[in-house]
């Protein structure tokens, strides 16, 4: 396959006004009929050039220009592009197509799920629905008329503004829409169904009514609610926070069962991924009411960050993404808890960017190259991007961050740009130099911050010397010292922030400082310190980075309790319990564990005063993925064994503590969504799953009753996880049951039962993970079914995806090759897990490597596994 370069970027030759489509929707196939208001583009250096479109298994009707049909001598298809050599300079292009939206099981352009016709053009979808060229850069106003069968399809939806609606012969009718904005053909859609409707709406900061309809099949009219409600907290928020005010009359968002991504932005009409906007309180956890939450905010935020500004170019994907989560991110903190926000986002970052950044496929947020864009939807460009943006934030402050906001969306409304454009705008508003921070966008790897410091008595100084160092990555060596935010405070003995006094001719002495990195090694100094400080270092984890600073155990116990920024009160948390497992991988049985472990933890169950969302995070050891992430060379059954015992000596010891807080905390009110209420069920799951991982009966009677009694999801799913991770196996069998019998016809929660199968090693065996495949409700065609078996499976089971006979690998590729055949973007993401052989002990890495010459060898690659396996085997 072909190689992408940033470096090639041309403007394109011809620019498309205006587009008019009329689609025929049958069961057996679509007709397509395109007609494009072309002229060739001023700025384009080819001012003769023939025309290419772009094209993916079409089958060409027919091509008229400007009118006149066009017989086969007069135009070239080549299958993926069109090319007609000899046009004028401005014309209307007509152009017939056929597809088979019924065997599109790639799920990119126009395909069917559960008998609805729905689109996912991202990145280059709508060329499998019409000849186009399709790339970002090329904007156009779209004209949409569907025709399909009435009674079958009764809901016909597409962007913008319906305009006119009909009946035609044969039991049929048509809509026709209108988008007034020009936009590029990623963000085309349509739907066809026979979908209920729910509505609402939404008055505007200046007072302009817009009317709000989500589309959902009927058995899921119940569990609109929450979406609705996150939709209009969303766009108040994007008013009051960003100055953005929604643009169109009507926005739509519509529930599909079979999507590859989580949801989709298209203008005016969202595409949701059922599991990311179906919720109810039978049905969805507390954690994907939080997720569904955010991505509705997500999905609509992209109007502006991504839809009134757009993408240049595929490059520059994290322009909209990074800055769209950061977006997301900022939303959800100030509907719920900040602190907790911030230490979700960290854990994902850490566990799995940091990853990425250090394996095969690391690549800068805004990459040089690809051959497969679909594999650059990645955590890089989507959280290390918002954590960049972030980092822009923190060193403007709000107040000038809000000022380049505005120029930005002011300076490029309907436009398409670049990530530089973004900082450029950030700059002029603010008159501060970003031209350094700009190596954020240009170099992959994560940065690692080695810390040290040497107090001087008599003084009174503290010396803090911070050295900064870029790994290589594929393609990246000698990399230039990057500007970084390092957020700081200096702890005295009873753990009150200190003044920081520096001498920068600056009298402030603040209790927290953002100090700037900018070279390869700083050593700050601070003055009148009356007493050797714990330095709580990078506060609010202020950069994308990895800190080494040699805390001892006991000063990791102190930052636990005194520590006055939240999150470094858990990180440090998390250091100790990584430091305390860590020491025990390939230690004999008997040695001994940390007692300080079991105090912290003692301390943080049994005291109701402190933060309790800050607690439940708190009692969350540090996963297996991320210990992993963290060891050199790692033994993955040795981690495992290494953190079990823990677990089992924190469950032991703390027994009466758990128990006396399942019993304190009380869940029998009104069911909540608030950070207090969440936070009660998860420490109560919390207290359920340590009890049950030494299989207290007591716990387990707990478990069962809660399982019986819950009216939430949350609940009865944190009772099922327990039994099922536990040694009860009757209990766990017979809770599995009861749970599928309850639910089988609702996908979603189905989906969540494969999970809780497929991530346990108690029951999540190669023999299991394959009954789970041959279950009447697993579907190879269905995404969501797809990852959460053979997903959660490599992602989540650790133990078993790499025991030490390889079978959890060859395991893998036999899926992701049956898998590449019909769905290459969802077989290209099943990869990842072994993507990292180098990285392991070779009692792992060679088997995965194995495995990987095993998908590699197989025939008819598709481009998007291709471009993963050669990478990671290069
Ligand atoms: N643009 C793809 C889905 C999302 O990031 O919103
Ligand atoms: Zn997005």
């Amino acid at each position: 396959p072909k190689t992408t370069y940033l470096k090639d970027y041309r403007v394109p030759d011809f620019l498309v006004d205006h587009v008019d489509l009329r689609f025929e929707l049958y069961e057996d196939g679509a007709r397509v009929h395109s007609t494009l208001s072309m002229r060739r583009n001023p700025e384009s250096v080819d001012s003769r050039g023939a025309l290419e479109l772009d094209g993916d298994s079409l089958k060409l009707e027919s091509v008229a220009l400007d009118g006149d049909a066009l017989d086969t001598a007069q135009y070239e298809d080549l299958g993926d592009l069109l090319v007609i050599a000899d046009v004028p300079d401005a014309f209307e292009l007509q152009v017939v197509t056929w597809i088979e939206p019924h065997n599109n099981t790639r799920l990119e352009g126009l395909y069917k799920s559960s008998g609805m016709f729905c689109t996912q053009c991202e990145a280059e979808g709508f060329r499998c629905i019409t000849f186009f060229p399709d790339r970002p850069d090329v904007m156009a106003r779209f004209r949409t008329r569907i025709e399909a069968d009435k009674s079958s399809y009764p809901i016909l939806l597409s962007n913008g503004n319906d305009i006119e609606r009909g009946d035609l012969a044969d039991g049929r009718h048509f809509v026709t829409w209108e988008d007034p904005f020009p936009k590029p053909c990623y963000l085309f859609a349509l739907v066809a169904g026979d979908l209920v409707e729910k509505r609402d709406n939404f008055s505007t900061i200046s007072g302009r009514d817009i009317d709000l309809r989500m589309y959902v099949e009927p058995r899921n009219s119940e569990k609109c609610e929450h979406a609705m409600d996150s939709l209009k907290r969303s766009m108040r928020w994007d008013e009051e926070v960003y100055g953005r005010e929604y643009d169109l009359d009507i926005f739509m968002i519509v529930a599909v069962d079979d999507f590859n991504m989580g949801a989709m932005e298209n203008k005016g009409l969202n595409i949701f991924n059922s599991s990311c906007v179906l919720a109810s309180q039978e049905t969805a956890t507390d954690l994907a009411f939080q997720r569904i939450e955010a991505i509705v905010a997500h999905e609509y935020f992209h109007n502006w960050s991504g839809n009134r500004v757009t993408c240049r170019d595929w490059f520059q994907l994290s322009l909209k993404e990074g800055f769209t989560v950061f977006r997301d991110s900022q939303f959800s903190s100030d509907m719920g808890s900040p602190t907790v926000k911030r230490i979700e986002d960290v854990t994902l970052l850490r566990t799995a960017q940091f990853a990425e950044d250090g394996g095969p496929m690391a690549h800068p947020v805004r990459p040089a190259s690809y051959m497969e864009i679909s594999n650059f939807y990645t955590l890089t460009i989507y959280e290390k991007g918002a954590e960049v943006v972030r980092m822009i934030h923190t060193l403007l402050g709000p107040e000038l961050f809000r000022k380049g906001s505005d120029l930005y969306f002011e300076r490029h409304d309907g436009q398409a740009v670049t990530t530089d454009d973004f900082v450029k705008a950030m700059e002029d508003a603010s008159g501060r130099d970003l031209s350094q921070f700009r190596l954020w966008y240009e170099q992959a790897g994560t940065p690692v911050l080695n810390i040290s410091d040497r107090y001087d008595e008599q003084a009174g100084t503290y010396n803090l010397t911070v050295e900064q160092a870029i790994p290589d990555t594929p393609g990246q060596e000698d990399k230039r010292p990057q500007h970084i935010p390092f957020a700081l405070g200096l702890l005295d003995g009873s753990g009150n922030d200190m003044p920081l006094k520096m001498a920068d001719g600056d009298d402030d002495a603040p209790a927290e400082r953002v100090l700037e990195l900018t070279e390869t090694s700083h050593t700050f100094e601070f003055n009148d310190v009356s007493e050797r400080p714990v330095p709580s270092l990078l506060r609010q984890f202020s950069a994308p980075v990895r800190v080494t600073y040699p805390w001892t155990r006991e000063q990791l116990q102190f930052l636990m309790s005194h520590d006055s920024d939240g999150f470094n009160r858990w990180d440090a948390g998390q250091r100790l319990a990584v430091d305390v497992i860590s020491s025990l991988v390939g230690a004999p049985d008997k040695a001994e564990i940390e007692p300080r472990l079991v105090a912290a933890y003692r301390h943080l169950m049994s005291d109701p005063s402190l933060d309790q969302a800050l607690v439940a995070k708190m009692l969350q050891l540090p996963s297996e993925a991320y210990l992993i992430e963290l060891a050199d060379s790692p033994d993955v059954q040795a981690i495992h064994r290494a953190r079990e015992r823990v677990l089992t000596h924190l469950a032991i010891s703390l027994r009466e503590d758990l128990l006396a807080c399942y019993r304190r905390i009380d869940c029998t009110g009104v069911y909540e969504l608030t950070p207090v209420a969440i936070a009660g069920r998860s420490l109560r799951n919390t207290a359920l799953a340590w009890l049950l991982h030494i299989d207290d009966e007591e716990g387990r009677d707990l478990a069962v009753n809660q399982f019986r009694e819950a009216d939430n999801m949350t609940d009865r799913m944190g009772a099922l996880r327990a039994l099922v991770n536990s040694g009860f196996a009757a209990d766990r069998d017979q809770v599995l049951e009861a749970f599928y019998q309850q639910f089988s016809d609702d996908p979603q929660v189905v989906e969540q039962w494969f999970s809780v199968q497929s991530s346990s090693p108690a029951t999540g065996g190669l023999d299991q993970i394959r009954q789970l495949m041959a279950h009447e409700a697993f579907d190879w065609k269905n995404p969501n079914k797809v990852r959460s078996v053979i997903g959660v499976f490599a992602g989540q089971n650790l133990a078993t995806f790499h025991a030490a006979d390889g079978s959890g690998y060859r395991f893998l590729a036999d899926q992701v090759s049956r898998l590449d055949d019909s769905n290459p973007q969802i077989a290209a993401r099943l990869v990842t897990p072994l993507t990292r052989w180098k990285k392991f002990a070779p009692v792992h890495g060679d088997q995965m490597k194995a495995a990987l010459e095993q998908i590699r060898d197989k025939q008819g690659l598709s481009r998007d596994v291709y471009e993963v396996v050669h990478k990671s085997l290069a």
